[in-house]
């Protein structure tokens, strides 16, 4: 079946990893083996771009710029439309191919396409809605408004967990704005980077977009290191882990470029005595289980009333016993495995730390053998009983341990919530309208995302999407995140037949 995927998506054993749109570079880099965690074969290589290789994606996307920022929006936005039909019509084989690459489920595979082809509609409305304010001046005779003019070159380095979707929330808004996009995906799975530009290629030439709005550079941390320290980039957008996210900031930050973060989470739900239970459950689960638990929304800890402590945490067990772990591409599983064996070694040694700082066990986690797990990367999602203040329970591990802890009175559960030091996603359950609004105000979360009775994972790109703290302040997706890509240009026009100066400040010659 994935043969027919990767000939579909015009993936051959070997792959360049570099592209500037619809040409693809004869690139001189490292080879990737790009391999699957679900079954630990070894799908195809795709060969990175060495710097030279990188500087001439640049210089070309430059060029590119100069051209693709005379367009006005609403025609760039009809290149977007285009694309969106384009990944309707590949969303199953995308959708199977990130599912087999990255070993989300089939059903998260299909979520990750649709997420793409919704910014790609929301993406097309924008284009007609870049608004600017207009201002009365303090002078006669004068008027003043802003707009909003393309930036450049958005550089955008994604992760593996969202190999991309991310992408797409990045580039659709950015070529809206005007601008032109290089991205540097995940090394751990680039074939899905390489489907998504086969698939809108034919979108790029045939509406003759210049060759560099739509760039591809495939390689490792070093790649992402020229395109931070890279002062032809004024935007680089990062998703990834907090340190990650630090290193590239401060460099971008030494140069005053821009950085857009979104970085880790350690999201939790708070399960107050007026929750619904049961449908809390669904939530708390899938938070916890979907991707492995490797959501940066991944719902981490649970907080839970001790009246209904007893009750939940029972539910939760007989929940967890009933979880299909096995291959994500048969759909009667509910959890595949984790990216590499890399995540199962951080996975087990964070299960000894719980251990060694005081934590017992609910369900027991643990690797899983034998054929139907012969990559080694299927692990068992576990539930730990913890205090909040443990150094492991402060620290994002991406994976499927979930963190319950009690607590008597609200104040004190929203204090736990808050006191880590990320702050992406959070959710309360209850039924009762004082919780919900006092978790809702500015003496409740300090996360950028913050539910009712629903979980923490699973945003609507219709949102602004990121977080405060340690996620890094950034704002991806909807809402008017779209700013972020575009430079802001205030200007004042004097129409009166004098030049007073603002603040009544006399100047005669
Ligand atoms: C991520 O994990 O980096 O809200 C993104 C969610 C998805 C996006 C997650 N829409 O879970």
């Amino acid at each position: 079946m994935i043969n027919d995927i990767l000939q579909q998506l015009h993936i051959t054993a070997a792959n360049s990893g570099v592209s500037t749109g619809t040409i693809w570079l004869d690139a001189k880099g490292p080879v990737i083996q790009a391999s699957s965690p679900v079954d630990g074969q070894d799908i195809a290589t795709v060969t990175a771009a060495t710097r030279a290789d990188y500087d001439q994606v640049i210089e070309t996307a430059q060029a590119a710029f100069k051209e693709w920022r005379l367009w006005p929006a609403p025609r760039r936005g009809e290149v977007v439309r285009q694309i969106g039909e384009a990944l309707r019509t590949n969303k199953e084989a995308l959708g199977k191919l990130v599912s087999y690459e990255m070993g989300k489920s089939l059903q998260e595979g299909y979520g990750e396409v649709q997420e793409m082809i919704d910014i790609c509609d929301f993406a097309v409305g924008l284009s007609r809605q870049l608004h600017g304010l207009t201002m009365h001046s303090e002078r006669p005779g004068h008027r003043m408004y802003e707009q909003w003019h393309p930036l450049g070159i958005t550089g955008i380095i994604s992760a593996f967990n969202f190999p991309v979707a991310v992408w797409s929330w990045n580039a659709m808004l950015a070529w809206i704005c005007g601008d032109v996009c290089v991205w540097k995906p995940s090394e751990k799975t680039p074939l899905s980077a390489i489907a998504c530009q086969q698939i809108i290629q034919d979108v790029l030439r045939s509406n003759k977009v210049p060759e560099g709005v739509c760039c591809l550079v495939t390689g490792g941390r070093e790649t992402g290191e020229w395109m931070a320290a890279d002062t032809r980039v004024p935007l680089v957008s990062a998703t990834g882990s907090t340190r990650m996210g630090k290193a590239v900031s401060s460099v971008v930050g030494a140069r005053l470029g821009r950085a857009l973060l979104e970085l880790g989470g350690n999201n939790a739900i708070i399960i107050t005595a007026d929750a619904d239970l049961d449908m809390a459950l669904i939530g708390c689960v899938f938070g916890a289980v979907g991707t492995a638990g490797q959501r940066c929304t991944s719902t981490r800890r649970l907080i839970i009333h001790e009246s209904v402590y007893a009750s939940f945490t029972q539910k939760l067990v007989k929940a967890y016993q009933q979880l299909r772990i096995g291959n994500p591409l048969d759909e009667n599983n509910h959890v595949g495995p984790l990216i590499d064996k890399d995540a199962v070694n951080l996975y087990l040694d964070s299960i000894e730390k719980i251990k060694a700082q005081g934590g017992s066990f609910l369900v027991e986690g643990g690797v899983l053998s034998g054929d139907a797990y012969a990559s080694g990367c299927y692990v068992k999602p576990c539930i730990a009983a913890v205090e909040n203040t443990y150094a492991i329970v402060q620290h994002e591990t991406f994976a499927p341990i979930l963190y319950v802890m009690k607590y008597n009175n609200l104040d004190e559960a929203i204090a736990m919530q808050n006191d880590v030091p990320q702050g992406l996603s959070s959710a309360i359950m209850t039924l009762n309208l004082r919780e919900a609004e006092l978790f809702l105000s500015q003496a409740g979360s300090d996360c950028g995302i913050a539910n009712v009775n629903i979980g923490t994972s699973g945003a609507e790109i219709g949102g602004a999407f990121g977080g405060e703290k340690e996620t890094g302040g950034g704002r991806e997706s909807g809402s008017d995140a779209w700013k972020s890509y575009m430079r802001r240009q205030t200007n004042t026009i004097n129409y009166s037949t004098s030049l007073p100066l603002a603040q009544g400040i006399k100047f005669d010659l």
